[in-house]
């Protein structure tokens, strides 16, 4: 029974708070009460992070009323929802971006003025909560603050890692792995639903001799539910992201943690109990750990209970679901809700086999965020067999349904048989957890034109033979609202002037109003008044938290991303080198000064890429005390990459470096924040980049490197790393430095077997072509109303790129979901 007292209906429907919008005075007050009253602290006690948790309290009140109505609103007009799955969110800080989002900075700015506090330096209190590792759990954060401000129906379904991303620190160079301890001061932002919790089982028997099958599980854990708001931009809507904890009484112990494998001393003390308690520290790696697949099953068990029991209380019947459910999977880490769904259908529901299977490929989409062998999930039959017997047998039968009602007859081989049947044979079987997202989902898309097209034509290029209407793209996109609103005020402020008015942050088109006016001289001078203003605050952090001092009127050369091979941070590196050469040799040329700034963190097990970041700051150290280069060139490498950092560092970029191999970064999403904060990019012929370039001019962008083609052909051919390095002296010089310890003197063979490795990423064969495009690059900053021009262009040309756009193609062409139209929205008072 849902009986509401009409008093507190009234307060629902009344919009006390928000209208009208609270003035100074009442946030004030609101924030001092919740110190009092919630927090219970004197004021005359209170620390910057218990003003903080007070004033988040007050902000969140402020969107409650919208996130309880958007709920009703939904119910009421029995709204199509789509319910997002992803075992990450990198949502970044919550406080700044939902002051913004509800036009309230000022109001609390002027507050703690009245207070005697300043809310810059408050904010910088708020922990960022790292849930995820990068692009793809960004790419989830953006995508929630979209679907809020699009008013589409949304609920983000995740897990509430009690540890997220690591705390990197750097001593002697080297990446060392704390624990990240972001709910240490309190999360004011969730609602804690100690009632929303469902069972979810692990491991135990099948019993057969029944239909539908009997599973009897051995043991059982408990999901809870935490509530997080996802508040519109421009209010009125707010949905939620649904992150589940498993209940458990005892805290996680971190005693015995150490500091050669992260990841490893934490599973050890983990085992069963804990198993929300930390993100798996992988970007584009897949793991094979039981603890891994029982916190996907964890994810997908909750929510897909959760989404049912939505469903029943809109609709009587389990039959509705796929016209009133759309279920995306991003990545292959949800996939197992499949079977679930199917499991519960059967099982508790006793629909047939086929109907329950028609079902599911109305309800299910499937996101493919990479192509690389090693991030492909493949989990072995016996550890499933184990674990979750019950869905391992419906993996079967999806299988054996689909193989014998889909591929044979349409004539096929064994041989194409065995290449996309579910499980793959072999000494260890697997099962493809790929293959099963292709074959259950009813649109499968990559996440930038080249991505996908690599997708149909190499990986999924059976399945493309056999479904081809299933194959799509949507180009990755990025909010304008984190990436320029919150991140880069000063750049907000001049969209806002020149474009009359804000209405670019929700209409990111309205940018491209900029290219009548980017030959105007007074513009180009202010635009660079922005961008320098950033550079300062920049090298302000980089001062006091590092103790370098760095000049801005110096280009800043700027690559931040996940520490990984192909991602090619190494030749980056050799060009530093190369130029560091270049400059002793002929010391009084006119040299353009340069900062080189990196971050990233490399995952705990990822010996390369730690030795990376390991060579980076050696030759930083090494560079940056050498007399002889007087500051023109400076190396940084700024510890603890994360979203907030990313916020700091992308408005102060000249220069955007996203340099993959071409065909192994699927899309890459920095690379538009960096385009839409004036920077310019130097990259490969990969992702996004492909479409970037289409979108700024080729005069606007730096492209150097092989082809996709190109690079193939190499592969085919029998790559080898000597015949780039032997042919090219100055390479040679580089490779030959590093390799024979010029950086690191105490220890000369330290990165030997990283320069002379396989180069699987061919950074050898690019560097040439890569050096060529700096050298133009420095040719253009020197022409500061070129470069200038270009940055503009680039601003100006970057409407495609928003989430939002993203998030329209998807609703139209995958998920067939309308948003919540003006007349449905309550009214104001
Ligand atoms: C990442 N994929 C890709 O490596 C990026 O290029 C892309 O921008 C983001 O996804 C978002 O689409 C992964 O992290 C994973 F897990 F798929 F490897």
């Amino acid at each position: 029974a849902k009986t509401t007292p009409t008093a507190a209906k009234n307060l629902l429907t009344t919009y006390d708070y928000i209208n009208p919008k609270p003035d100074a005075e009442l946030v004030r007050k609101s924030i001092v009460y919740k110190l009092i009253f919630i927090l219970g602290i004197d004021p005359k006690d209170a620390t910057p992070a218990d003003w903080l948790n007070a004033a988040m309290f007050a902000a969140r009140d402020l969107s409650t009323e919208n996130f309880l109505s958007t709920r009703q609103i939904h119910e009421k007009f029995k709204k199509r929802t789509v319910y997002y799955l992803s075992m990450e969110f990198l949502m970044g800080r919550a406080f700044t971006n939902s002051l913004i989002n509800q036009d309230l900075y000022g109001a609390f700015e002027q507050a703690f003025k009245e207070l005697g506090l300043n809310l810059a330096d408050i904010s910088e209190q708020e922990a960022d909560p790292a849930l995820g590792n990068g692009g793809l759990g960004r790419l989830a954060a953006c995508f929630l603050d979209s679907l809020a401000t699009l008013r589409v129906p949304a609920v983000g379904y995740g897990i509430r890692y009690q540890y997220g991303m690591f705390k990197q620190e750097i001593v002697d160079g080297k990446q060392i792995e704390k624990p990240d301890l972001w709910l240490d001061n309190g999360m004011a932002w969730q609602f804690a639903r100690p009632a929303k919790r469902f069972p979810v089982s692990f491991g135990g028997t099948l019993d057969t001799s029944h239909y539908p099958p009997r599973w009897k599980p051995a043991e059982q854990i408990n999901a809870v539910a935490y509530d997080e708001i996802v508040p519109a931009f421009g209010g009125q809507i707010a949905n939620p992201l649904r992150l589940w904890t498993a209940h458990t009484g005892d805290l996680f112990n971190l005693a015995s943690f150490n500091e050669g494998d992260y990841f490893s001393s934490m599973e050890a003390q983990m085992k069963n109990e804990t198993i929300a308690n930390v993100l798996y520290p992988n970007d584009a790696t897949a793991v094979g750990r039981e603890l891994r697949l029982k916190q996907e099953y964890f994810l997908v068990s909750a929510s897909v209970q959760d989404i049912i029991a939505r469903h029943l209380c809109r609709y009587d019947s389990i039959h509705t679901l796929p016209e009133d459910v759309a279920i995306h999977l991003n990545d292959t880490h949800p996939v197992l809700a499949i079977p679930e769904l199917m499991r519960i259908l059967i099982d508790d529901y006793y629909l047939p086999f086929d109907q329950a299977w028609a079902m599911c490929q109305k309800i299910f989409s499937y996101t493919n965020h990479t192509l690389m062998s090693e991030a492909l999930e493949k989990w072995s039959v016996d550890m499933m067999a184990q674990l979750l017997p019950r869905h391992l047998d419906i993996i079967y039968k999806i299988n054996h349904h689909f193989i014998e009602n889909v591929v044979r007859p349409q004539g096929y081989d064994d041989d194409f048989i065995r290449r996309v049947s579910i499980i793959e044979e072999g000494e260890q079987r697997q099962v493809r957890m790929a293959w099963l997202a292709v074959i259950a989902s009813h649109k499968v898309n990559g996440v930038a034109k080249i991505h996908s097209d690599l997708m149909v034509s190499s990986l999924f290029a059976d399945f493309a033979a056999l479904f081809p209407e299933r194959f799509t793209n949507v180009t990755n996109g990025v909010t304008p609202r984190r990436w320029i609103a919150v991140a880069n005020p000063k750049l907000a402020r001049f969209l806002d002037k020149h474009l009359g008015g804000s209405g670019w942050l929700t209409d990111l088109n309205q940018l491209n109003q900029l290219n009548k006016l980017v030959d105007n001289k007074d513009i180009q001078n202010e635009f660079a008044n922005v961008k320098h203003a950033a550079k300062v605050r920049l090298a302000e952090y980089i001062q006091r938290e590092m103790n370098i001092t760095i000049n801005p009127n110096a280009l800043f050369d700027v690559q931040i991303k996940r520490i990984h091979a192909y991602k090619r941070q190494s030749m980056n590196v050799l060009h530093i080198v190369h130029r560091y050469n270049q400059i002793l040799n002929n010391p009084n040329a006119d040299w353009q000064p340069r900062v080189f700034i990196l971050a990233g963190k490399a995952a705990s097990s990822y010996n390369e890429a730690k030795q990376t970041i390991r060579l980076i700051n050696d030759i930083a150290y090494f560079i940056n005390h050498d007399e002889r280069v007087r500051d023109l060139i400076k190396v940084v490498f700024i510890p603890n990459y994360s979203v907030s950092l990313a916020e700091l560092i992308i408005p102060a970029a000249d220069l955007s470096e996203q340099i993959s191999l071409a065909g192994k970064e699927a899309s890459g999403t920095s690379n538009m924040k960096f385009a839409l904060n004036g920077a310019l990019t130097i990259g490969t012929l990969d992702g996004a980049n492909v479409e970037i370039l289409q979108h700024v001019g080729a005069e606007n962008i730096f492209i150097f490197g092989n082809t996709v083609e190109q690079v193939q052909t190499l592969y085919r051919n029998g790559y080898n790393p000597y015949d780039f390095i032997d042919n090219d002296p100055e390479l040679a010089q580089v490779v030959n430095q590093i390799a024979q310890g010029a950086f690191s003197p105490d220890e000369p063979h330290r990165y030997h077997k990283l320069m002379h490795n396989r180069d699987e990423f061919q950074r050898y064969a690019d560097f040439r072509s890569y050096v060529n495009a700096q050298a133009q690059v420095d040719k253009l900053y020197r022409q500061p109303e070129k470069w200038y021009r270009a940055a503009l262009v680039n601003m100006a040309n970057m409407g495609y790129f928003s989430s939002d756009r993203s998030i329209e193609d998807y609703c139209r062409e995958i998920w067939r979901i309308e948003p919540v139209s003006e007349q449905e929205l309550p009214r104001l008072a």
